[in-house]
């Protein structure tokens, strides 16, 4: 593995994505607000519905809270977006557009996060630059239609040493395996319904980052 720059200070712990198809009833910038109150600092918009015209005026509401919380915010599938809203970077699936393509649009001073499923795909992210890697589904997930294998803890393990990159952990986590899951060597829980589903966001987000190792909270 070559020398790579330190990553971001904010790439570990908590990370909650926004989707509104699964929060529909608040705006999300609310959402993202009272979320990075409570503690929580690194956002990913992810909207696989909305029209580009929507999507955009959802993303420059939640640009706009995530600089005013000192938060960063990734742009799920789209570098059009991600560079429309001047974002803090762009997340990609194995679908989406090619990890060089996608670093030659939007630079080296962005963040380009990669999911990853299988072994291959962590080595294939770290060698070709990406700036962390999403690996899961770690547990059934009903959030994510036709997701592929659930690879468990064990597969988080496995995958562990392959990487030098932010792990996060996703799919079907819950407070109650975070500890199960920073300890099988994740650097972070990628979150959706567990936090936005819940009656108190809030008190949702308290929960996650307390279960957190110390080091993985965001300084506040
Ligand atoms: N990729 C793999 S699982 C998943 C994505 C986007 C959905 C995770 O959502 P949840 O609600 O935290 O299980
Ligand atoms: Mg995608």
């Amino acid at each position: 593995m070559s020398a790579r720059p330190a990553p971001h200070p904010l790439l570990k712990g908590l990370y909650l994505i926004l989707d509104p198809a699964v929060r529909a009833d608040r705006p999300l910038e609310e959402v993202l607000q009272e979320a990075a109150a409570h503690g929580a600092r690194l956002f990913q918009y992810r909207d696989k519905l909305s029209p580009m015209g929507e999507a955009y005026r959802r993303a420059m509401a939640l640009r706009r809270a995530a600089a005013e919380t000192g938060s960063l915010l990734i742009v799920n599938d789209r570098c059009d977006l991600a560079l429309a809203v001047d974002a803090d970077g762009v997340h990609l699936g194995q679908e989406d557009v090619p990890l060089p393509h996608a670093r030659s649009l939007l630079g080296a001073g962005k963040i380009i996060g990669v999911s990853t499923h299988r072994p291959e795909q962590v080595e294939e992210a770290t060698e070709g630059g990406a700036d962390y890697v999403g690996f899961g589904p770690i547990f059934p997930t009903g959030t994510k239609s036709q997701h592929d294998p659930v690879v468990g803890l064990d597969g988080l393990r496995a995958i562990r040493p392959l990487t030098d990159l932010p792990v996060f952990a996703i799919g079907g986590i819950t407070i109650e395996s975070v500890d199960a899951i920073m300890r099988a060597g994740a650097d972070g829980v990628a979150v959706i319904s567990a936090v936005l589903a819940a009656s108190d966001i809030g008190q949702a987000v308290r929960t996650f980052i307390a279960r957190l190792p110390a080091a993985d909270r965001p300084a506040s």
